[in-house]
């Protein structure tokens, strides 16, 4: 277990005060002049020993991501940093209270971060049901200008840097990072094609990185603590420590920071006092957010939680938003549910999407009530295969893999509600 000395977000729970003076005391804006006089690619260097894979789902290595912007301004275009807080992934909730009780440690990410890819200024786009969360964020924003932390020779550095927010309308989409960009340049959220890469042309065409709160919020500790403290948190390719988002099922529901890699069983145990019922009331666990397929109760247990230990179950970390089901979830009604989500959410704009969400929906609705032949549960995993893959942002992958982790590990539930149903159907026309 993490050892309270080695927790970055030491305000988690919002015992002390967010605001400017309370931050320092924690730690936060100590001598940043000199984390920024280390040098751009110095920076990237300690990001890259680090580890830290991305926080928002991906968990492509930052560091790397911020070796793509570049070295010298072409034409005269600036560069920007993108900060994703629009957390709207079902089962998310820990930007959320890293923006409430720790919203220092994200503008101080912000400058270090932005100044490390040579960006002129970052954006965080705050999503807009995160109404009180803004208001803080804002006024935090607004301690570290009138402080000269951030705006003309931030920190005493010499470097400018400016940080703007700004409020999403409520569009799960906005999350992905190129519908995140059209939707700051005042258009339409939809994702654009990749490539090009946002690290070429992103925000106005301009060179742009998107990271997410987290991912940002934990650079100025990286840069005091060393990469090397980081990476030897979790197994190798999954270092350094994560906020865990741990709803449903449990005794204690709870947000909790912890090591990479920590097992399914001693992460429920240590923090959320247990499942509900007992362990062996446990059913399955989504263990990522609603976009990661589920794992059933036999495989999770002893399972490492990182990106490698829960990709080899055939599921993800995602965002390490563990959704736990004990054996009185009615799992198709739950699957089903996540897929209303994301036919709700589709943009549209491709077909395999736009139509395919809306048919994985109505068969899983069938095949929740049993109304539906035994044939269909194939026809759905075959509809399911079409749309993965097939679609301009993973949202169709999103769709596609929680029913796919549903027909892989509780067919036997599909058939015996088909059969049931049709059983009654037999009774009722006799
Ligand atoms: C330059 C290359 N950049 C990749 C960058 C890319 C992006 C990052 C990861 O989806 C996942 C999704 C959700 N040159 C590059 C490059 N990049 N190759 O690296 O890219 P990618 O495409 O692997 O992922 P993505 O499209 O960003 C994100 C999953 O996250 N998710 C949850 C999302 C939840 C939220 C929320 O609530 N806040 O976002 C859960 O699993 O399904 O698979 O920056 O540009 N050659
Ligand atoms: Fe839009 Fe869906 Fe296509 Fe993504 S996959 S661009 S959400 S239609």
């Amino acid at each position: 277990m993490l050892a309270d000395k080695d927790r970055i977000f030491t305000n988690l729970y919002g015992f002390q005060d967010w605001g400017l003076k309370a931050a320092q005391k924690r730690g936060d804006w100590d001598n940043t002049k000199a984390l920024i006089e280390r040098g751009q690619d110095s920076i990237i260097e300690e990001m890259k020993s680090s580890g830290l894979r991305g926080r928002g789902g991906a968990g492509f290595p930052t560091g790397l991501k911020w070796s793509f912007m570049p070295k010298e301004s072409k034409d005269g275009r600036p560069s920007f940093l993108v900060i994703n807080a629009d957390e709207s992934e079902p089962g998310s909730c820990k930007d959320r209270e890293i923006i409430r009780h720790d919203p220092h440690k994200l503008i101080e990410g912000a400058l270090v971060a932005g100044f490390a890819m040579r960006a002129r200024a970052a954006y965080i786009y705050i999503r807009g049901e995160y109404i009180r969360e803004a208001e803080t964020l804002q006024k935090a924003i607004d301690e570290a200008y009138d402080a000269g932390l951030i705006g003309k020779n931030a920190s005493g550095s010499g470097y400018d840097f400016d940080v703007f927010m700004h409020r999403g309308a409520g569009a799960y989409i906005c999350g992905e990072e190129t519908a995140m960009i059209e939707s700051l340049e005042g258009k339409k959220g939809q994702p654009r094609l990749k490539p090009p890469f946002p690290a070429g042309a992103g925000l106005y065409g301009c060179p742009t990185t998107v990271n997410n709160v987290e991912s940002i919020a934990v650079v100025p500790t990286i840069l005091r603590r060393g990469g090397a403290w980081f990476a030897s948190f979790g197994r190798e390719g999954n270092h350094g420590t994560k906020l865990f988002q741990i709803s449903g099922h449990v005794d204690k529901p709870c947000v909790v920071e912890e090591e990479m890699s920590i097992p399914f069983r001693e992460l429920i145990e240590k923090h959320c006092g247990g499942i509900t019922g007992g362990w062996d009331n446990l059913l399955a666990v989504i263990p990522g957010g609603s976009s990661v397929p589920l794992v059933p109760a036999e495989q999770i247990m002893d399972a490492p939680m990182d990106f490698d230990g829960l990709k080899e179950l055939g599921s993800g970390l995602g965002t390490a938003a563990v959704i736990v089901m004990d054996k009185s979830t009615d799992i198709v009604r739950a699957i089903s549910r996540i897929s209303y989500f994301y036919k709700h959410e589709s943009c549209g704009q491709c077909t395999p999407c736009r139509e395919g969400t809306g048919w994985m929906w109505r068969m899983m609705e069938r095949l929740r009530t049993g109304d539906a032949a035994i044939e269909e549960i194939d026809m759905l995993h075959e509809v399911t295969k079409q749309v993965e893959g097939h679609t301009i942002c993973a949202l169709g992958d999103a769709a596609a893999w929680p029913i796919q982790g549903l027909i892989r590990h509780f067919r036997p539930e599909l058939e015996k509600r088909i059969h049931e149903h049709n059983a009654q159907f037999a009774e009722a026309a006799e």
